[in-house]
């Protein structure tokens, strides 16, 4: 691959954004290399968590400019349905965790795949654009549907007007992410994270996932009800059994993610 750079250890699938000399900015050959790490990642079962940085000094800084204005880049329509939707869709189908780890500044598309991941954690001298209105375009990338859920409304439209910059601090108050971590501290602490998710029990996770992902279209009594079918999903993993057997016997649960 040319502009990821794409790991699995330790069950930790790793895809690093690598084209640091335009902020990890997308090209179509990136969203397509993307796709690719994303369904391998779903499909190999010794991936148990994915981790989603950026090399160099940003995250992603959305779709890279220059391609859109070549007139043999691809179309407004194929960025959309070829690029950014198949990324959001596969991150939210993706059966195990999928964790943010914003490096840097994370603009357009590249904010709001963060937005859309499990879990976002950014270093402290991260920041979040929604870059869009500053070029005439509106929010893409499943923003405008993840962004006020995460943060409310009013937060939501006038970042999405305005184009202002947020830090990560004010980002973890607003409730947009779950965690800022200082920056000497980064590298090491989203390792750890991501190691300790994949200890977890990721077929109570995925079922967990699951659940999140329907709450934000379904009612409270599609939702009671989808959580007893989930639940007796879950009552029939290994996980279960272990999480159990491992609480009365008063040891720590060895979860094999079955
Ligand atoms: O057709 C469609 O476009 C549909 C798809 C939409 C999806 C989208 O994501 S639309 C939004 C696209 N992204 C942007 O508009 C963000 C543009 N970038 C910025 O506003 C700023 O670069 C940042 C706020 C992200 C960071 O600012 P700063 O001051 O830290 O860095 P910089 O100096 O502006 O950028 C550093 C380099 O990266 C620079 O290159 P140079 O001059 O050193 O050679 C800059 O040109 C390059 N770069 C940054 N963003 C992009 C980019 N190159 C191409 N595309 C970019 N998006």
């Amino acid at each position: 691959m040319r502009h990821i750079i794409f790991s699995i250890e330790n069950s930790v699938a790793r895809i690093t954004l690598n084209r640091p000399d335009k902020l990890n900015a997308f090209n179509r050959e990136m969203a397509m290399e993307m796709q690719s790490c994303l369904d391998e990642s779903a499909t190999l079962k010794e991936v148990r968590v994915v981790l989603i940085t950026g090399s160099g000094k940003g995250f992603c800084a959305g779709q890279d400019l220059a391609e859109i204005t070549d007139p043999s880049g691809p179309t407004m329509s194929q960025i959309l349905s070829e690029h950014y939707n198949p990324i959001i869709r596969k991150i939210r189908a993706m059966a195990k965790p999928v964790i943010a780890g914003v490096n840097g500044v994370a603009a357009g598309a590249g904010a709001n795949i963060a937005l859309c991941c499990d879990i976002v954690l950014a270093r402290q001298s991260s920041s979040f654009v929604q870059a869009f209105s500053k070029i005439g375009l509106i929010p893409d990338s499943g923003g405008t549907f993840f962004l006020p859920r995460l943060i409310g409304w009013q937060k939501a439209s006038a970042l999405m007007m305005t184009g202002d910059k947020v830090s990560a601090a004010e980002a973890e108050k607003m409730g947009m992410i779950y965690q800022v971590i200082p920056d000497d501290l980064f590298d090491e602490k989203i390792q750890q994270f991501a190691l300790q998710m994949a200890t977890m029990p990721t077929h109570a996770l995925a079922l967990t996932k699951h659940a999140l992902n329907y709450s934000l279209a379904s009612s409270y009594e599609q939702q009671l009800d989808l959580e007893d079918k989930l639940q007796q999903e879950a009552a029939l993993t290994y996980d279960y059994r272990e999480g159990v057997e491992a609480f009365m016997q008063k040891r720590k649960p060895e979860f094999r993610g079955e």
